[in-house]
C-alpha cells in the first residue's frame, strides 16, 4: 500500500504540467521614489509585489512573490510621468510626451516586454486612471473608460480601470509589444501592468493524458 501511494505521488508529480517559471510579474508605473502600490491586481494571482518602474527600461524584474527573480524585462518609449492623489497604482503614471493634451499622439510600441519564455503564452492587464486609452497587442485594440484615482482593487472593473490581453503569444525571439493610442483629447499613459504566464492548451492535454495513464498503470499494480 505504501508503495502504491508513493507511485501515486510521483506521478501526480510528473503528470501535473506546474513549472516554476509559471509566474506573475507586477508594474507600477509612477515617477521616481513614486508611493509604491502593494496589493491584488486582477490576475488570478496571491502576490502583492508591484516592481517600480518610471522612464527606461528595467530589467529581471521581480516576481509578486518579491523575491524570485525572473528574465523578464520592460522598455518603455514613454517621456514624462505624473503622481495625483488616490490609490497607489491608479494615482501615478508614465505619459506619452510633456504631459499636456495631446489628442491623438502615437507611440509604437509604447511597451516592449522581452526575455518570455517563448513556449508559453501570457496575459497582460493594463491598469490606468482618471484618463481614458486605447492600447494594441498583436492588431486587436482595447479601450478602457477610466474611473477616478481612488477606488481601490475590490472595485476596478474591466474596460473602466483596466484592459486584459489573454492568452498572447510571445515572438520567437520572446517578446510581446503594446501600443497606445488616446482616442480622447487627454494624455496617453499607463499607470500598472500585470503579465501573467500561462501553460498552452497542448501543455495541459498532455498532463491530463499523464496522469490519465499513471492511472492505468496504478490500476495494474493494484
Ligand atoms: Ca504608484
Ligand atoms: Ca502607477
Amino acid at each position: 500500500m505504501k508503495k502504491l501511494i508513493f507511485i501515486t505521488v510521483v506521478c501526480a508529480f510528473v503528470a501535473v504540467p506546474v513549472r516554476a517559471d509559471l509566474v506573475t510579474v507586477n508594474i507600477d508605473f509612477q515617477p521616481p521614489n513614486g508611493a509604491l502600490y502593494s496589493g491584488l491586481g486582477m490576475v488570478s494571482d496571491s502576490g502583492t509585489y508591484w516592481n517600480p518602474m518610471s522612464l527606461g527600461s528595467t530589467s529581471n524584474l521581480l516576481a509578486s512573490d518579491g523575491l524570485t527573480t525572473t528574465s523578464i524585462d520592460v522598455s518603455t518609449t514613454y517621456s514624462y510621468y505624473y503622481s495625483d492623489p488616490g490609490n497607489d497604482l491608479l494615482r501615478d503614471r508614465i505619459i506619452w510626451s510633456d504631459g499636456s493634451n495631446h489628442p491623438g499622439t502615437l507611440s509604437t510600441p509604447a511597451i516592449t516586454i522581452s526575455d518570455l519564455d517563448a513556449g508559453l503564452l501570457y496575459d497582460i492587464y493594463l491598469y490606468v486612471g482618471h484618463y481614458p486609452q486605447t492600447f494594441t497587442i498583436d492588431g486587436v485594440s482595447k479601450s478602457l473608460t477610466a474611473a477616478g484615482y481612488n477606488q481601490d482593487q475590490s472595485s476596478w472593473t474591466e474596460d473602466v480601470h483596466y484592459v486584459s490581453f489573454l492568452g498572447q503569444s510571445p515572438t520567437g525571439g520572446g517578446s510581446i509589444e503594446i501600443d497606445i493610442y488616446n482616442t480622447a483629447p487627454t494624455d496617453t499613459v499607463v499607470s500598472g501592468m500585470q503579465i501573467h504566464a500561462v501553460p498552452v492548451p497542448g501543455a495541459v492535454l498532455l498532463g491530463m493524458l499523464g496522469l490519465g495513464a499513471a492511472g492505468i498503470k496504478l490500476r495494474k499494480f493494484a
